[in-house]
């Protein structure tokens, strides 16, 4: 994205939504096209400190720790000679919908303010984590991996938290996970990690560390103030297991009405997604979430990837009208009526309220 000298975001197209130094893509109000694939100049920033400018040429990734046999140092080239694998899944902000706490749950969260865009859909070239750790020689008393992060450490209240990093389970790091240099089929920008970052299919942003330095292998579990202060669910209820986050919950919006007027045909059409699962249902509501029907999936279906829905509806009469979504995903998994409620706003799922007014 296109910053002015002092960082702020230049929006050319009037596609983002400002918060800060960070955007989330407007995807509301644009009948004319919601992408399969968001173009890499629509897709969401999120920045904890200033993106690095960083030297392809220079650049290493280092594979350190306990928990491989040989530590590495390597270039984009190295990476690039050990394979190529490519996918196109979602990227989703673990506080994306946090503004809707305070719209529909009538508490304000803190945090930006996101509505439903802080997450796009890229295809990711890179080459397996799995891949890179086989080439360190991991150990069998290995249990996570240390993401880190080459931006500057990041300060709050004047207390130093170190880089940004967050710890990936070994199970997940062997799976999906990706070293990625391609977005979209272009090198990553700056603001999306260049020269490589980590995706983690279907688990929250944070997971898929930018401007990746060193990957930290060891035998015993680590956190970062990534897993324990941020990132993590506080407040009443949560504890333990349950308040760890990793894995997005199922989601959908209602992105296009068609022109509403009574007794005239139009196609409701939107997206629903889920975290390491595709879509089952998507059903509809056009009277407020007391009847519901289903909608069709159109097109790709993918795990951890969005796919589109529509539903036909002719209005009965004019006036306000409630519209909703429900997404059900491949393991069962449907969006609630309300959010469990956090103190930082983390991942709310809950059904969207889609007011329209039929003419
Ligand atoms: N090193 C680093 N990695 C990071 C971040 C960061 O600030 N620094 N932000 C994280 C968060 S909170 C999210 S939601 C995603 C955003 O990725 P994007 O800006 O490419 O959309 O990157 C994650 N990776
Ligand atoms: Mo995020």
């Amino acid at each position: 994205m296109l910053r002015d000298s002092e960082g702020r975001p230049i929006d050319e197209g009037g596609w983002f939504v400002a918060h800060g130094t960070d955007v989330e893509t407007r995807w509301d109000g644009r009948d004319d096209w919601v992408p399969h694939l968001t173009p890499t100049a629509r897709f969401f920033v999120r920045n904890h400190t200033e993106p690095p400018r960083l030297d392809a040429a220079t650049w290493r990734l280092r594979v350190t720790g306990d928990g491989v046999e040989r530590e590495l140092e390597l270039s984009l080239a190295d990476l690039r000679a050990l394979g190529e694998a490519s996918y196109e899944r979602t990227l989703e902000c673990t506080g994306n919908g946090r503004r809707y706490f305070a719209e529909q749950q009538g508490g304000v969260r803190p945090g930006t303010q996101w509505a439903m865009g802080a997450i796009g859909l890229a295809r990711w070239t890179g080459v397996p984590l799995r891949t890179v750790l086989e080439r360190a020689g991991l150990r069998p008393a290995a249990v996570q991996v240390m993401a880190v992060g080459l931006d500057a450490p990041y300060v709050e209240d004047g207390v130093d938290h170190g880089h940004v990093r967050r710890p990936l389970p070994l199970a997940k790091a062997l799976d999906d996970t990706l070293v990625a240099w391609e977005m979209n089929g272009e090198p990553l920008p700056t603001d999306h990690g260049f020269p490589a970052r980590l995706v983690v299919p279907g688990w929250i942003g944070i997971a898929s560390i930018k401007w990746l330095g060193e990957l930290r292998v060891t035998t015993t579990a680590e956190d970062s103030p990534w897993t324990t202060r941020w990132y993590r669910m506080h407040g009443d209820g949560w504890s333990g297991a349950d308040a760890v986050l990793d894995r997005m919950p199922p989601k959908s919006v209602i992105d296009a009405t068609g022109p509403l007027r009574a007794g005239q045909l139009t196609v409701l059409r939107g997206r629903a997604w889920s975290g390491e699962a595709s879509i089952r249902m998507v059903e509809v509501s056009t009277d407020g979430g007391r009847t519901w029907d289903e909608a069709s999936l159109t097109g790709d279906n993918q795990p951890s990837a969005w796919a589109a829905w529509e539903h036909p509806w002719t209005p009965a009469a004019p006036g306000e009208q409630v519209l909703l979504a429900r997404a059900t995903d491949s393991d069962g998994r449907t969006q609630p009526e309300l959010a469990a409620d956090n103190e930082d706003g983390y991942l709310f799922d809950a059904v969207l309220r889609h007011p329209v007014i039929v003419e």
